[in-house]
């Protein structure tokens, strides 16, 4: 973002929100016939400018070829969002979003209506029973380096000690045929 990474290392005026975090987005099932996995992305970014965060800024959404079991092209972006929460409330915000888009759990990595994970937070390294941030396999998927660059190049990763963007060059190299579908 460069914008994330001030918004997270700068001086916190009064009123102004704690923390900053990175949400990567993604969707690959249609909730009914006319809301498939773009117009659920574009409402899970809404709903993530809504209290108690406010969206600083998002990504372009882009279509995906699926990793894990599911068949089905996947719609991707990233979402940076300010608010006073802490992860472990803002993971309880994130999965009461996922089940308001009827999201069941039923297998890992199974096909999604919405899937809301925290990829990175202004507060460093977070580490619980049911969440771990930064997400451990963010460095090594281009559907969420890709827009997350677009948002927040300049935000270092706290574990590797290396920038997004440079994340996403060394991904990008490591793999240099991009076989990411064209967005429709
Ligand atoms: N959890 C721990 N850390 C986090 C975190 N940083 N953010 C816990 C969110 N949740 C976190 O997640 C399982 C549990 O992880 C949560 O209850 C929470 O307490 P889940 O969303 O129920 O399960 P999942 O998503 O099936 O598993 P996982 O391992 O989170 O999968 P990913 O990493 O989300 O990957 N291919 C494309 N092209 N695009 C995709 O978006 N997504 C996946 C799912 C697979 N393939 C994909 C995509
Ligand atoms: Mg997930």
């Amino acid at each position: 973002m460069g914008k994330a990474s001030k918004a997270g290392r700068k001086k916190r005026k009064s009123g102004a929100p704690k923390w900053c975090y990175a949400i990567g987005i993604g969707s690959n099932q249609p909730l009914s016939r006319g809301l498939g996995p773009r117009a659920i992305v574009a409402a899970a970014l809404a709903a993530l400018d809504r209290r108690p965060f406010r969206l600083v800024a998002r990504s372009p959404v882009i279509a995906s070829r699926p990793i894990g079991p599911s068949q089905r092209t996947y719609a991707n972006a990233v979402a940076l969002i300010e608010t006073d929460e802490k992860p472990m409330e803002v993971l309880g915000y994130l999965q009461m979003l996922e089940l308001a888009a009827r999201r069941r759990r039923a297998r890992r990595w199974g096909t999604r209506t919405l899937d809301l994970d925290m990829l990175l937070w202004s507060g460093g390294i977070f580490v619980g029973n049911r969440l771990s941030v930064p997400h451990p396999a963010f460095r090594t998927r281009g559907f969420v380096l890709g827009p997350l660059r677009a948002v927040a190049p300049r935000w270092r990763d706290p574990v590797s000690g290396l920038r997004v963007a440079h994340l996403a060059a060394k991904l990008a190299k490591a793999k240099p045929v991009d076989r990411t579908p064209r967005p429709r």
